[in-house]
């Protein structure tokens, strides 16, 4: 077992009050997780000491700058078991990784009448830019339905994922139900029709141990900022074949291998996809992020989170008028996404603000999820590896609290 209270002291920023008198409670890690002092300290010894651009200079401090950078890469492909580091193209987040797939892949790929298949709990971030290209290129969205546990119906995917699915891009685990969706067995079945695979790892990678060719993915794609890394940079995985057949996403420096007035031609992988200057204070303080959670482990940070959220769910059920979302801790990750009869989620999250304790209101970024719940907006809290049963028992005292305010 993880001993949660001696990590939170890796982490500066759970030691400061959230107001005056008043000790933080961090539960909206879902949205992003906080920083431990290994990445901040790797992210500020670059620019006191080798700050300089990668991939160009000879000078000592490019080299080490150089080294670093892509040191960063290795670590990230033996932690998500990629055959090869080229395989691991940096990006700004989940978001870009996605539309990078979509506007380079499926631009190449997609003809009309073709299907982009989706599911009905998806982050916006894994449902938008595939309507940008389905609009474009007469291609048709379907979604597989979810169950009234939070489950993907499964019963529906023989008639959703046929010989017309192009594409099927789903999460591996839901932002606002939690589930842990069968990954390896939705590969297996949308190679089975010839479609490509895209995997929404946001809230997996930092969660759970994922090994990509295991899963047999063909595009896999997380941030670095939900996963004690700092902002600014993410991670698009695909399979060698299918990256070197794809024309680039953006043009600029970096990404060439020879530029004549005439035309270009393209620099090798990864770096066809990374043009202009990468994030590289962020790519150093990601691999600082892999080493850390490493050392610990993500079995152990997943079996910590399963005890967390399953002693959550349980003290959240004896509050009157809450209502959980999604499956049973079996079946999910950290999030606990409620409703609280009588009460808006915004003035929940307002209420427990007070007392130090930080969770998400509003959709989530997953409208359509809400939309067929009838939903406006949910509350939701969200574990990580520094999360106590004493922060859960806050939450739960918190609420009791809003209960009082709103007479309920
Ligand atoms: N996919 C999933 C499943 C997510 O949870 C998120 C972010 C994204 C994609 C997008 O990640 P980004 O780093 O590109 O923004 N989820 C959340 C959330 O639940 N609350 O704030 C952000």
């Amino acid at each position: 077992m993880l001993d949660a209270k001696a990590i939170q002291a890796d982490f500066p920023i759970l030691q400061v009050e959230a107001h005056p008198g008043v000790p933080l409670v961090y539960l909206d890690n879902a949205a992003t997780s906080q920083k431990p002092r290994a990445v901040i300290e790797a992210m500020d010894t670059y620019y006191r000491s080798y700050n300089a651009n990668v991939h160009r200079g000879i000078h000592r401090l490019s080299e080490a700058a150089t080294a670093a950078y892509e040191g960063a890469r290795v670590r990230v492909a033996r932690f998500i078991n990629a055959p090869d580091p080229d395989q691991v193209i940096f990006v700004r987040n989940t978001t870009e990784g996605i539309n990078l797939v979509a506007f380079t892949w499926g631009r190449a790929n997609l003809r009309p009448g073709d299907e982009i298949l989706l599911t009905e709990m998806e982050h916006h971030s894994n449902i938008v830019p595939w309507q940008l290209l389905a609009e474009e290129k007469g291609a048709v969205v379907r979604y597989i339905p979810f169950t009234g546990e939070g489950l993907l119906d499964l019963s529906r995917l023989p008639e959703l994922l046929t010989g017309r699915t192009r594409i099927f891009s789903f999460t591996a685990m839901s932002n606002v139900f939690g589930t842990i969706n069968p990954v390896q067995e939705l590969v297996a079945a949308a190679h089975a029709v010839g479609a490509v695979t895209v995997v929404d790892a946001a809230q997996a990678v930092p969660h759970l141990p994922v090994d990509v060719q295991a899963l047999d993915c063909d595009f896999l794609a997380f941030s670095s900022h939900k996963m004690c890394g700092p902002t600014g940079i993410g991670v698009l995985y695909g399979k060698r074949h299918l990256l070197e057949a794809m024309p680039p996403f953006m043009g600029g420096g970096d990404m060439i291998r020879r530029v004549r007035l005439e035309g270009s031609t393209w620099n090798d992988l990864p770096w066809k996809f990374e043009a202009g200057t990468p994030s590289i204070a962020e790519g150093i303080g990601l691999g600082a992020a892999v080493d850390y959670l490493s050392a610990i482990g993500m079995e152990a940070v997943h079996a910590h989170e399963q005890f967390i959220t399953d002693y959550a769910l349980e003290a959240l059920s004896e509050i009157e008028g809450l209502q959980t979302l999604g499956p049973p801790a079996a079946q999910k990750g950290g999030v606990a996404a409620f409703t609280l009869e009588g009460a808006h989620p915004h003035d929940i999250a307002q209420l427990l603000d007070q007392d130090g304790i930080a969770v998400r209101a509003g959709h989530h970024c997953a409208m359509p999820l809400h939309h067929k719940l009838n939903l406006p907006a949910s509350a939701r809290a969200s574990f990580y590896l520094y999360t106590t049963t004493e922060d859960v028992d806050k939450l739960v005292a918190g609420l009791h609290r809003v209960r009082q305010v709103f007479r309920l």
